[in-house]
């Protein structure tokens, strides 16, 4: 009862705000001069996936996965089998997706602020916004940005689909009781009408399904795999749990490595790989994090079927990207945060009218999703854009992209990701380096070995220079001194 009434609150505020907002609450400056609506534009279908990794059927990442609609569209589509995100962790991803700003401009280098609290993108549009400037009507619903199109952001959204929250047992399923309540999984709901990553996909789904007299850009964001990783019986029964293979985990992987960032400062909000073996939960955790995603994976097919059978299927792009990777149990760690490829690579997915099937290996940033969609929808070059846009790329998958790509996470620390290399440069001048070619797992840190000091020091001239400050109002570590 009580977690019907709470969700009975949540959905009674966003059902609500919008339409308290008064019709000229809008900023003038958005509709003044606005061109008018141009059939001839494409649709954006953007699908945010939350926390999942490389563990998808068309990334191979696992052997046992089950992702049957993701995979259609990667087979439709262009897989970039090489992106990272440009901060591994929900809300300075997300606003770095939406704002195409990196976070060593805007100063968001770990979880905390709002998108419209960092005063460096007082002035900058959300992906949303500028499509809406551009005549497109907008759509978003579940979590798009971590703190969703609040205050200022509530004006980028015509129309809002919601964003609700899944039902949690009363009690612990799984949760040894000295974990976060976040680390709790199980067979929870009992269907996913009950779930609200699919009452999200069938909400979307009608919409697709609509005739509008603009061309629209739709978001959704789907919570699963995030943790608690409660998802109905009949996804948890897709595997199973005695023979399901596990990540690969060496015990001696941490020994070629500097203390990193996590460690320097005993900072985890996640369990630690020695506690979820001590409680026996890797198996049970693994088959989990499956179940939860197959079960978003059906609620992107729930979306991407509608598309399809709808009035919008022959001039809609649609492209799908998760916020950052995971790690189960790989180099002793659990969840997010760091800077390894575990954590940083994720799925993206540009497919749609004029997009050939293909694979494209060229390292790519998720601020490049920014540019890439205004340049394909032929709106406004945005020049307060980082990222660089992926058209070359879908016209020819060996196309590179003309600068690597750089993860951030918390101040000062740094991934540098080109084609084949993989540079880690810690705050204190500590570095990892790794060899794609050889060692995807990255297990052999070849930062101290004499031969690769050319290549790391052409790695190094892509370091961040006069990075942002960090932000810290809001700051998970805003504690700290520095
Ligand atoms: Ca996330
Ligand atoms: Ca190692």
């Amino acid at each position: 009862m009580s977690a019907f009434i709470q969700r009975g609150i949540i959905v009674t505020v966003f059902m609500i705000t919008p339409f308290a907002r008064p019709a000229n609450a809008h900023p003038a400056a958005i509709r003044r001069g606005a061109p008018p609506p141009d059939r001839s534009r494409p649709n954006v279908l953007m699908i945010c996936i939350d926390d999942l990794n490389d563990w998808t059927g068309f990334l191979g990442g696992h052997p046992d996965v089950k992702t049957p609609h993701m995979d259609k569209l990667a087979a439709a589509g262009c897989s970039f089998t090489n992106a990272h995100c440009a901060v591994p962790v929900c809300s300075a991803s997300r606003i770095s997706v939406m704002s195409g700003v990196a976070p060593t401009t805007h100063g968001s280098y770990e979880l905390g602020p709002r998108y419209e609290q960092l005063p460096a993108l007082n002035d900058v549009p959300t992906l949303q916004a500028w499509f809406r400037q551009h005549g497109y009507r907008t759509l978003s619903g579940g979590k798009v940005l971590h703190h969703d199109f609040n205050g200022r952001l509530a004006a980028d959204i015509d129309q809002p689909l919601g964003r609700r929250r899944s039902p949690r047992p009363r009690q612990p399923m799984n949760r040894p009781a000295d974990w976060s309540g976040a680390w709790d999984w199980g067979r929870y709901p009992a269907t996913d009408g009950d779930m609200a990553d699919f009452q999200l996909a069938k909400t979307a789904a009608t919409a697709l399904q609509t005739e509008f007299d603009q061309p629209f850009f739709l978001s959704v964001g789907f919570f699963r795999p995030h943790v608690p990783l409660f998802v109905p019986p009949r996804w948890f029964d897709l595997y199973d749990v005695n023979t399901l293979t596990l990540p690969a985990t060496r015990l001696s992987d941490l020994d070629d490595l500097p203390p990193n960032f996590l460690s320097i400062n005993d900072y985890a909000l996640a369990p630690t790989h020695a506690e979820v073996q001590r409680h026996k939960k890797v198996r049970s955790l693994t088959h989990a994090y499956l179940a939860s995603i197959s079960f978003v994976d059906h609620c992107v097919g729930v979306v991407l079927d509608a598309l399809n059978s709808g009035p919008h299927a022959d001039d809609t792009l649609v492209v799908l990207w998760s916020d950052h990777g995971f790690h189960l149990g790989e180099k002793q760690h659990w969840a997010k945060r760091t800077l390894w490829a575990e954590s940083t690579r994720v799925p993206l997915l540009i497919a749609g009218p004029d997009i050939a099937s293909a694979q494209c290996d060229q390292p790519v940033s998720l601020l490049d999703v920014y540019p890439t969609l205004i340049e394909l929808c032929r709106l406004d070059a945005a020049d307060h854009a980082e990222g660089v846009s992926l058209a070359p790329q879908l016209a020819s998958p060996q196309q590179r992209r003309s600068q690597p790509v750089i993860t951030s996470s918390y101040f000062g620390n740094h991934s540098i990701y080109s084609e084949h290399w993989h540079l880690i440069a810690y705050r204190d001048g500590a570095l990892e380096l790794y060899d794609h070619r050889t060692d995807t797992d990255e297990y052999h840190n070849l930062a101290g070995e004499p031969q690769y000091a050319a290549t790391i020091n052409k790695l190094k001239t892509w370091l961040p220079r006069d990075a942002a400050p960090e932000f810290k109002r809001k700051s998970e570590r805003a504690h700290l001194p520095y």
